[in-house]
């Protein structure tokens, strides 16, 4: 067998079905061997960069590592963005490129030139920042050692992309028959960190009266969601979610009160705010969650974190809170013993009137006022039209914010990319999620302006013919940077709108061109479950109001419960019963614990 075969036949008994590529010279051996290969097959994309992001969809929608290939140099390089998405997702994916034939590139060794075979590019060092893994193969031997210990560093741990550079002589090389892998060894946690976990989190509930719980990615991420939703159940104990977090559970469980953060739920934003305390499970709390200081998150609880990543615990020293450094699926056995705190009756009701005045009911003031079509409405309207199981994703912007703010997730599959969040995420996305669930019908959401940075991907849809329905939620802008710009440019939109460099083409004629259907929807009523579950691939155009805000968003110099449209000082302080808030001088005056 030559190098290529090994890497098609090693990717082939990891049960891989798909490797998404786009061909070069420096990958061409690979390519032929999975053209030949038996089981294995290749889709072929327009960018690289769509490869990668659809590569990111085949872990969160079937739960096996994507593959992307890709020659060397501009190949290799436009793969990056969609390994950053990888990376800070924490996402396995196994990027393969192609390399110049290790004679090229050692005839001036020791002479700092910058390329010597043609395309040739460091594309190692270069990605080392973004990958959990990334090494260039010298020979037949470190290709079978080096592609088993970078599949296995995907899947442990915290996951991640890794990458694997692999030389034209390495793809020649004869190799043997013999495929090596060996399975990553589960190491069960120690004793002493499990009791750990007991003792700090049984005192978390024993002296809490006003508990909650925030549910994050890395419950999902590690396969523990089931268990950890039906604690949550039994318990009884209150729980918001980051976004990421809240592709893993069912919305109408009674605990559930929102996503918290910059463009979270009021309501649950109150409760963070007003709990005394904190369980999080999985989540990294960036700076959308925990934005400004962080002494002013949830500032009267106790804090207890549970997270795989050690860096991302260290970052709370600071601030004192209680850390375990586990992944959720080894935390579980611990965290399901743990009996519901005595909740005050007060909290109880007090968490019951915000879920009732604010869970689900985020909706636009400004198309109402209008008289225009309320994204808020659209995206419930599609949430009520698609099956309960369906797969459904949304692209960056502000169309990001309005999708979870108003979808309820049954038994969906729903994901954006959350860290590294590029415009076009999700169309390309798609069609990793189509590949990866063949005969469902995929739900993409996704802005004019985002529609069009991988707008080629169209292309790739149309030849595999993917039943993918695309949903443009379409404010003729950069809508979440135009309010950005409105609040603190004065209203000067640079380079956001169509007035000021920003443009877009007819969406009707891109279908067409892209042998896609084409629906414009200027009226909710005609937006029908006929036409999102129509044949074959189709573009849904909704016509928004351009001016259209997300609300409720947090501005620059306020609490993170203090959001746009602001709530009268009565309002706001009733919003507030347990901990008293200067909402202008951003302190805490006191709270019910003190
Ligand atoms: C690749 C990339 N370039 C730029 C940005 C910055 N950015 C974030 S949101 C956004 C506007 C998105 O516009 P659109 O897709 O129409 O969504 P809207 O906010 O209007 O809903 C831009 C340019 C980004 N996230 N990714
Ligand atoms: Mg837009």
């Amino acid at each position: 067998m030559t190098g290529a075969e090994y890497v098609a036949e090693f990717l082939a008994q990891r049960k891989i079905e798909n490797v998404f590529l786009l061909t070069g010279g420096a990958c061409v051996f690979m390519v032929d061997a999975i053209g030949q290969h038996p089981t294995l097959d290749y889709k072929c994309f327009q960018h690289e960069q769509g490869a990668a992001m659809a590569a990111d969809a085949v872990w969160r929608s079937c739960g096996k590592v994507g593959v992307t290939m890709a020659t060397s140099g501009p190949g290799a390089t436009n793969l990056i963005t969609g390994i950053a998405c990888n990376w800070f997702d924490s996402i396995p994916v196994m990027h393969i490129t192609g390399q110049v034939n290790l004679r090229d590139s050692e005839v001036f060794k020791g002479s700092k030139v910058r390329q010597t075979g043609f395309q040739e590019t460091q594309i190692v060092e270069l990605i080392k920042p973004i990958t959990k893994y990334a090494v260039q193969i010298r020979n037949g031997d470190e290709l079978k050692r080096e592609l088993t210990k970078a599949y296995n560093i995907a899947i442990t741990g915290r996951m991640g992309p890794v990458l694997i550079d692999v030389p034209m002589n390495v793809q020649q090389e004869e190799v043997g028959d013999e495929i090596f892998y060996e399975p990553p060894q589960d190491e069960a946690p120690s004793t002493e960190i499990l009791s750990a976990l007991k003792i700090a989190t049984t005192d978390l509930f024993e002296g809490a009266e006003r508990p909650l719980v925030l549910f994050g990615a890395g419950v999902g991420l590690s396969g523990a969601e089931e268990r950890i939703a039906a604690w949550l159940e039994r318990i009884g104990v209150p729980f918001v979610s980051s976004w990421s977090g809240c592709s893993y559970f069912d919305h109408r469980l009674l605990g559930y009160c929102g996503s918290i953060g910059v463009y979270g739920n009021r309501g649950a934003n109150n409760i963070l705010q007003n709990c005394d305390a904190l369980l999080v499970l999985g989540s990294r709390l960036d700076t959308r969650q925990r934005p400004g200081d962080p002494k002013l998150f949830a500032p009267a609880a106790k804090i207890h974190v549970v997270d795989v990543d050690v860096e991302e615990l260290n970052k709370y020293t600071p601030q004192g809170y209680g850390v375990t450094e586990l992944s959720m699926d080894k935390a579980v056995p611990v965290i399901e013993t743990l009996e519901a705190p005595d909740i005050s009756e007060a909290w109880q009701d007090y968490v019951g009137i915000q879920k009732e005045k604010y869970f689900d009911k985020d909706t636009s003031q400004f198309a109402k006022d209008h008289d225009t079509i309320s994204p808020y409405e659209a995206i419930r309207q599609v949430n009520r039209l698609v099956n309960e199981d369906a797969t459904v994703l949304v692209d960056c912007g502000a169309t990001t914010c309005w999708f979870f703010l108003s979808f309820l997730r049954k038994k969906h599959t729903i994901f954006s990319n959350g860290g590294c969040a590029p415009i076009s995420y999700a169309l390309s996305a798609s069609i990793g999620a189509a590949f990866s669930q063949p005969g469902e019908r995929i739900f993409c959401f996704i802005g004019d302006g985002g529609f069009q940075n991988n707008i080629q991907e169209l292309q790739t849809i149309s030849q595999y013919n993917l039943p993918i329905t695309v949903i443009i939620l379409n404010n003729y802008g950069y809508g979440i940077v135009k309010q950005f710009q409105d609040i603190y440019m004065d209203e000067r939109n640079e380079g956001a709108l169509p007035e000021s460099g920003y443009g877009l083409p007819k969406f009707a004629s891109i279908a067409e061109g892209y042998s896609q259907s084409y629906h414009r929807i200027d009226d909710l009523k005609d937006l029908t479950r006929e036409i999102l579950y129509a044949d074959g691939a189709h573009i849904i155009d909704v016509t928004l109001h351009r001016d259209t805000p997300i609300e409720p968003k947090l501005e620059i110099g306020h609490l993170i419960h203090d959001q746009t449209p602001y709530l009268s000082d009565e309002e706001f302080n009733d919003a507030n019963r347990f901990v008293d808030f200067d909402r202008k001088n951003l302190t805490v005056r006191s709270s019910i614990s003190d």
